[in-house]
């Protein structure tokens, strides 16, 4: 990272040591744009009387972007790693305000309304976000991202973390420099927008959220659809075990208990009997949905030892309950499926070997096997995770 900075116009015209905004852009061969953007931001400043500095956080264009950026007025910030999110935070990194506010590069949003963003944070606010879904203007934004990507995203995130915010992808917003060591934001690509949020939610932060315009972009769009769109979905399953991995492992357990139930209970239902091939469907649930619901634990256990997330319903599960508790149940369910498979071989050899036809039985015996075998070992691995936890 290196600071370019062009000695006869003043970057800042302020004391940079007291400065209160730091808009903080990030540009991606934006020559058609970067100049009217920069201007913009250090003329609505001036105006209203902000102390502020405008940062661009450039990734190698291979336009004049950068040059552009600094005869505009700004203080360019060279970032060698690709993406939206590592240009933002060289940018936070270079950004001396009290504030940070963040807008695109392409003139889709106003940066006319940075003042309504400072009232919010002197107002108390450490995070606000614009909220474009009713101000979109026509050829905006495309017609999958505003019916499809859009609320699909934000829909699964807030259904994942309860933030709340209406359109958490809006690449306006500003925020409170001294809350970015709480933030610990670390993604490289456009999930970053996604990602600040979340922790904005994590960490309880006080989040402020007004309509704002959104405007046709000027030059090419940086985003691909479904790669972005993919890097922003993977970004919410990995950070929510319970949604990953407890939810769908419990679901398929139960599923599987009750198809198994139904097929060694030999209930009549929808007019016929269920045999061996139900029950392998359901030994087949059982067992993955037991798996899936182990690694789930796992997860939980390495993100609140490892990652200092907090999570309350892990929290009260591992205070009710110690390795000891999961090795008695994985133990007791081997156990009663070996009996049952005893029980099987016992009756074959008192019938002298003969026939045995006890599939679905049998099968049932080597879930429980299978199942109790998982609890056991899956209880060791928890155990091992919380050994160094701090
Ligand atoms: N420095 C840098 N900026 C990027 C990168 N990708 C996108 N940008 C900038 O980030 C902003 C958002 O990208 P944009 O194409 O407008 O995506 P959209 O707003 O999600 O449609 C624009 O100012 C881009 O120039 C990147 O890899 N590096
Ligand atoms: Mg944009």
């Amino acid at each position: 990272m290196s600071t370019l900075e062009r000695p006869n116009i003043p970057a800042v015209r302020h004391d940079p040591d007291h400065l209160t905004v730091s808009v903080v852009i990030p540009c991606l061969n934006e020559e058609e744009n970067i100049e009217a953007c920069v201007r913009s931001a250090l003329e609505v400043m001036e105006r209203e009387g902000i102390a502020g500095e405008v940062v661009v956080a450039d990734n190698n264009s291979e336009d004049r972007s950068a040059e552009i950026a600094v005869e505009a007025g700004a203080r360019v910030v060279h970032e060698t790693r690709r993406g939206y999110g590592s240009a933002y935070l060289a940018g936070f990194a270079a950004a001396r305000g009290k504030y940070i506010v963040m807008g695109d590069a392409d003139l889709t949003y106003d940066f006319a309304e940075i003042p309504r963003f400072v009232t919010e944070l002197d107002k108390g606010a450490e995070l606000v976000m614009g909220d474009r879904m009713d101000n979109i203007q026509p050829g905006a934004m495309p017609w999958l991202h505003r019916y499809v990507g859009n609320p699909l995203l934000s829909g699964t995130l807030n259904f994942f973390f309860k933030t709340g915010i209406r359109d958490a992808h809006c690449g306006m917003r500003a925020l409170r420099r001294d809350v970015l060591p709480r933030l610990d934001l670390r993604t490289t690509g456009m999930e970053f927008a996604s990602e600040m949020v979340i922790r904005a939610g994590k960490e309880e932060l006080t989040v402020a959220e007004f309509p704002i315009d959104y405007h046709p972009r000027g030059g090419t769009s940086k985003l691909s659809t479904f790669r972005d769109g993919w890097r922003h979905l993977r970004f919410l399953l990995v950070h929510s075990p319970t949604h990953l991995f407890m939810l769908p492992g419990a679901i398929l357990a139960f599923i599987g208990t009750l198809i198994a139930a139904i097929s060694l209970s030999q209930i009549d239902i929808f007019g016929r009997e269920w045999e061996i091939h139900t029950m392998i469907g359901g030994a087949l649930l059982m067992i993955v949905g037991t798996q899936i619901v182990a690694l789930g634990l796992c997860a939980h256990a390495y993100g609140t030892y490892f990652m200092g997330e907090k999570d309350a319903w892990f929290d009260r599960m591992r205070a009710r309950f110690r390795l000891e508790h999961g090795l008695v149940l994985g133990g007791a369910v081997a156990l009663v499926g070996l009996v049952v498979a005893a029980v099987i071989v016992g009756t074959w050899i008192a019938n002298d070997a003969g026939q045995l036809s006890e599939e679905r039985l049998a099968v049932f015996a080597a879930t429980l096997v299978i199942v109790g075998v998982q609890v056991f070992f899956s209880s060791f691995l928890l155990s091992i995770l919380g050994l160094r936890r701090r």
